[in-house]
């Protein structure tokens, strides 16, 4: 059985957070074991921008106690070169890829946390702009290939300056040029991410990334002065694991839309938070730079934690940390008469 997200057939739960798994190096390092073994049920790609972006100056990574401090810098070959080299290389790539044999269990990962067989991983295309326009401009390029699964709108780099138009604008602007899946990836740097989610869904997002990283700085010990490139950085990891639950819960409880929660996942039980604070899947990102072999690790654990808890089925887990506290003691033997 697979799983459904915004329409999309996924054979499991987890997929990557865009920017932090590079499909095409790894198949040239790895050739075809990759796609025998494909961690992820959908590949998000790196986000994309019309022009070419050579990215930010070095250094661009700093390690900081809980997590990493990213200026990237969005570095990418533009819309024209995605579209005419990577996508046909990924599209070659993800058809042939399926989750892994082994991975196929009965039992407790069976009815939504395990993986369905045979399922191609689609390819879901990370834009962002300067402006509304500019948005709406990538994701009709988008629109035109049938390649391309869904469209996420990065509307929450830290690392550029935001566009003057909100969330929901640039959404509205980007509805109008597609009828592919929408989701927004917002920023946890708000006062309340619940209402962005909100004005996300009236303006026709049918559903959301919670969170991209959140602005940190990182000075040099000695001289004081920042030690990125460009100065500050988004932070990412465990640091990040708090946050993302507290905006995966507010926006669930906001618009119900679909939700992939991702920001310091590093285990299965981090997963299972995040999905009992709403989320129906969920991204992997800073922990793939430490431990390649994290997906099949966290899915693995994530089954182990449900079954735990005695939750066979997906929907056991979704949304729990929403429903009304049971006394310790009476959780586990209410939850597994279920
Ligand atoms: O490339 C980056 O610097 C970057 C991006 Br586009 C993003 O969305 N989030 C982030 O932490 N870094």
């Amino acid at each position: 059985m697979s799983v459904s997200f915004c329409g999309l057939e996924l054979a499991h739960r987890v997929i990557n957070g865009s920017g932090t798994f590079d499909a095409i190096a790894a198949r040239r390092a790895f050739g075809a074991a990759l796609q025998e073994d494909f961690p992820f049920a959908a590949y998000v790609s790196k986000t994309i921008t019309l022009q070419p972006r050579a990215g930010n100056a070095p250094p661009r990574l700093w390690e900081t106690a809980g997590g990493l401090i990213n200026s990237i810098g969005l570095p990418n070959k533009g819309l024209d070169a995605y579209m005419a080299e990577d996508l046909p290389q990924l599209t070659g790539l993800m058809a042939r890829a399926h989750p892994p044999e082994g991975a196929h269990q009965s039992g407790p990962a069976a009815g939504g946390l395990g993986a369905a067989r045979g399922f191609p991983v689609p390819v879901i295309t990370n834009v962002m702009g300067s402006t509304a326009a500019e948005f709406a401009a990538l994701v009709q390029a988008c629109a035109k290939r049938p390649e391309i699964a869904a469209i996420e709108l990065n509307v929450s780099c830290p690392n550029v300056e935001a566009p003057a138009e909100s969330a929901a604008q640039i959404v509205a602007a980007s509805r109008l040029a597609t009828r592919k899946p929408l989701w927004a990836k917002l920023s946890p740097a708000v006062p309340d991410i619940a209402e962005v989610a909100r004005a996300a869904q009236a303006a026709g997002a049918d559903g959301l990334s919670l969170v991209n990283t959140i602005r940190g700085l990182k000075l040099d010990a000695r001289t004081l002065r920042p030690v990125l490139g460009p100065g500050q950085g988004g932070l990412s990891g465990p640091a990040l694991k708090p946050i993302a639950l507290a905006a995966v819960a507010n926006c669930y409880r906001a618009t119900q839309l679909p939700i992939v929660g991702m920001g310091g996942v590093q285990s299965g039980l981090d997963a299972l938070e995040l999905i009992a604070a709403g989320a129906r899947h969920v991204a992997l990102g800073t922990v793939l730079f430490a431990d390649p072999d994290a997906p099949a690790r966290v899915r693995a654990e994530l089954h182990a934690a449900a079954a735990e808890r005695g939750w066979r089925t997906y929907e056991d887990a979704y949304a729990v940390a929403h429903e009304e506290a049971l006394s310790v003691g009476t959780t586990l033997d209410h939850r597994s008469s279920l």
